[in-house]
């Protein structure tokens, strides 16, 4: 039909027909997000061994997001770019001094910053939040301070707090009893158990979220369902132990496929699959240096805490049965276009008095335009290590592993990642108009930043903490 047409038809339409989309019921909202799971750890992102089949099959119903980022490689600066739709050096939430929040940090999420919950609220959302946060463990910076009505979980990572009960280094994860560790479990503000039983962690999360599905199934609700898992020390609970021909990594996944299983089918069978919105991904790539105890980032270059793909593009699934497309998405995406993307299904209105590095990537979920996305920044702390605009990435600099020394290069290494998505051939020479080209982008994003006060480097107290 012609553009004309169409609208002789919308004019002749009565206007009860023709609903603005801000009148219909905005969608219920759901994000699942793991720790370190890699991005080769699921059956549909091509691992041989890790049965997934709810994931599997989320992926056939919905959208598979190959080339899908984060807003950086470790955890707390991840969470924050998550929650603000901000890239963490915005709200002071990374430094390379100190990588993620400790026990002993006295930082956390500004007030200042404006989160997605915070958003959802204005249009009526109920919001819970189960899981690990990590963005503060203080009173003022814990979830409900920020948006979220209700919090099940554990205020930071669930290697932390380690005690002296157990054995000294490595030894501890190879054999973990959650004793070792003396992670508090929350309800709200308060502490109900401590240490946390690690071994039903997945499960509890699983039934907590569905418990709060089944209170808001009425309204319009946001839940962010945060594993502690796959991050080390691996637990799972009894029907899954040496279940996986992958060994207790694979055990691990599996209980996370199946509790995604549990959130679908109570989305499913309360009648809102077609009304509800869900995301699956990671908030980094797999921790290499655990050995068989870590993922994998398949055909990706590094993984965790580097600035190579394997640190930052994350297996990521979006399902929304009727309107998100089914298919595998190239167009690029990144957590950081969540925040946008929600508030325009909301039909809430994104904050415009602050940069925000993400865009709504809601025409693409609906197949109907290309995601605005062409652009991603890869920050090590509050450095910029490397930029990507369409194929094409630059380093400025790298480390080949978390925690080996930096290399500054002199001449960039350039790699075009569609035809090389494991970094492999510098292209470099080849293509000095791309090197300047990506060097003014990196050049115009750092003219935006301003200076904010740290949140990672101020302690409660000297006491160095010895897990990160
Ligand atoms: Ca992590």
């Amino acid at each position: 039909m012609n553009r004309v047409l169409l609208f002789l038809l919308i004019l002749l339409l009565p206007q009860a027909v023709i609903a603005a989309p801000s009148e219909a019921t905005p969608p219920n909202i759901i994000v699942i997000f793991c720790d370190d799971l890699g991005y080769g750890d699921l059956g549909c992102f091509g691992h041989p061994t890790i049965a997934t089949p709810h994931l599997d099959q989320m992926a056939a119903e919905g959208q598979k997001w190959t080339q899908f980022y984060v807003a950086a490689p470790v955890c707390t600066p991840s969470r924050a770019g998550l929650m603000t739709g901000r890239l963490p050096i915005r709200s002071g939430l990374c430094s390379a001094k100190r990588r993620v929040l400790f026990p002993n940090s006295a930082g956390g999420i500004p007030d200042s910053e404006i989160t997605i919950p915070e958003l959802l609220k204005k249009a009526g959302y109920a919001t819970g939040m189960v899981g690990k946060w990590h963005l503060g463990h203080l009173p003022g910076y814990l979830p409900h301070r920020h948006g979220f009505d209700q919090w099940f979980g554990v205020p930071y990572s669930n290697d932390m707090d380690r005690n002296k009960k157990g054995p000294k280094g490595w030894e501890a994860f190879l054999e973990p009893k959650f004793e070792y560790w003396d992670v508090p479990l929350h309800r709200d503000d308060e502490v109900i158990e401590r240490p946390t039983d690690q071994r039903t962690l997945t499960q509890r999360y699983g039934d907590e979220a569905v418990r709060f599905i089944d209170a808001h199934k009425d309204e319009p609700f946001f839940l962010y369902l945060a594993h502690s898992m796959p991050h080390v020390p691996l637990f799972r609970s009894d029907p899954f132990v040496d279940r996986s021909e992958r060994g207790f990594y694979g055990d691990v996944i599996e209980e996370i496929d199946a509790s995604v299983g549990k959130v679908l089918e109570a989305v499913r069978e309360r009648g809102l699959s077609e009304n509800t919105i869900v995301i699956f991904s990671s908030d980094n790539g797999p921790w290499l240096e655990y050995g068989d105890m870590g993922g994998s980032a398949g055909l990706l270059r590094a993984g965790k805490g580097t600035t190579f793909e394997g640190g930052m593009r994350v297996p990521t699934i979006v399902w929304w049965p009727g309107t998100a497309t089914p298919g595998v998405v190239t167009d690029l995406g990144a957590t950081l276009d969540l925040l946008p993307t929600f508030c325009a299904l909301a039909g809430v209105d994104a904050p415009d008095d602050r940069v925000l590095d993400g865009a709504d990537i809601s025409g693409r979920i609906r197949g109907e335009a290309p995601s605005p996305r062409d652009t991603v920044f890869y920050y090590r702390g509050d450095i910029l290590y490397a930029v990507r605009s369409g194929p094409w990435k630059i380093h400025f600099r790298s480390r080949p592993r978390s925690g080996a020394k930096e290399t500054i290069h002199e001449t960039p290494l350039l790699y075009q990642l569609e035809r090389d998505p494991s970094e492999k051939k510098d292209v470099a020479k080849k293509h000095p108009e791309v090197i300047e080209r990506l060097k003014k982008i990196a050049e115009a994003h750092t003219a935006t930043l301003e200076p904010v006060e740290n949140q990672m480097v101020r302690v409660i107290s000297k006491k160095k903490p010895n897990q990160q």
